[in-house]
C-alpha cells in the first residue's frame, strides 16, 4: 500500500461552517474531510486528515511526514502569515508540498498577502473554497505518481 497524502489544517479551521460563511463557505471541516476521503478513494490513494490549533503540533507533524507520507497539503491558517518556524520545518522536508487556502488571500487584507509557506511550496491553490482541497489532492497525485520534482 502506498503512503498517504497528509492534509494538515491549522488554527481555527475547526470553526468552519460556524461563522464567516461568505468568506469560507458553509461546510464544516468534517464535511470537507468527507469530500476529501471520497475523492481519495476515487483516485485510489490514502489520506491522513488532521487539524490543530497548535503551531508546535503542526511543526511536529511536518517533521514526521517523511517517515510516513507521500506529500503534504497544508492549510496553515493564520500561521501562513506569521510562522518562520513552519517555513523552516517545510524546507527541511524532502516531500512535495502544496499550500492551500479556502479564500483568495491576495484579494483580502494586505497582511494576508504575505505567505511564509509559499517559498517551501511546490504549488499554491487558493480561492476555490472547499473544492480547493479536491484540487490539491488531484495535484498531489499527479505530482507524486509522475515523479515530477520541479
Ligand atoms: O483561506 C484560508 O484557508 C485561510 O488559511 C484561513 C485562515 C486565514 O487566517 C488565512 O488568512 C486564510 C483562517 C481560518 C479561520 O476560519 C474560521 C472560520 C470560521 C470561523 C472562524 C474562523
Amino acid at each position: 500500500m502506498s503512503r498517504p497524502i497528509l492534509i494538515l489544517n491549522g488554527p481555527n479551521l475547526n470553526m468552519l461552517g460556524a461563522r464567516e460563511p461568505e468568506i469560507y463557505g458553509r461546510e464544516t471541516l468534517a464535511d470537507i474531510e468527507s469530500r476529501c476521503r471520497d475523492r481519495a478513494a476515487a483516485l485510489n490513494v490514502e489520506i491522513a486528515f488532521r487539524q490543530t490549533n497548535s503551531e508546535a503540533e503542526l511543526i511536529g507533524w511536518i517533521q514526521e511526514a517523511p517517515a510516513s507520507a507521500a506529500g503534504v497539503i497544508l492549510n496553515a491558517g493564520a500561521y501562513t502569515h506569521s510562522s518562520i518556524a513552519i517555513l523552516d520545518a517545510l524546507q527541511a522536508v524532502d516531500l512535495p508540498v502544496i499550500e492551500l487556502h479556502l479564500s483568495n488571500i491576495y484579494r483580502r487584507e494586505p497582511f494576508r498577502h504575505r505567505s511564509y509557506v509559499s517559498p517551501a511550496a511546490d504549488g499554491i491553490i487558493c480561492g476555490f473554497g472547499a473544492f480547493g482541497y479536491l484540487l490539491a489532492i488531484e495535484a498531489m497525485v499527479e505530482r507524486t505518481e509522475s515523479g515530477e520534482s520541479g
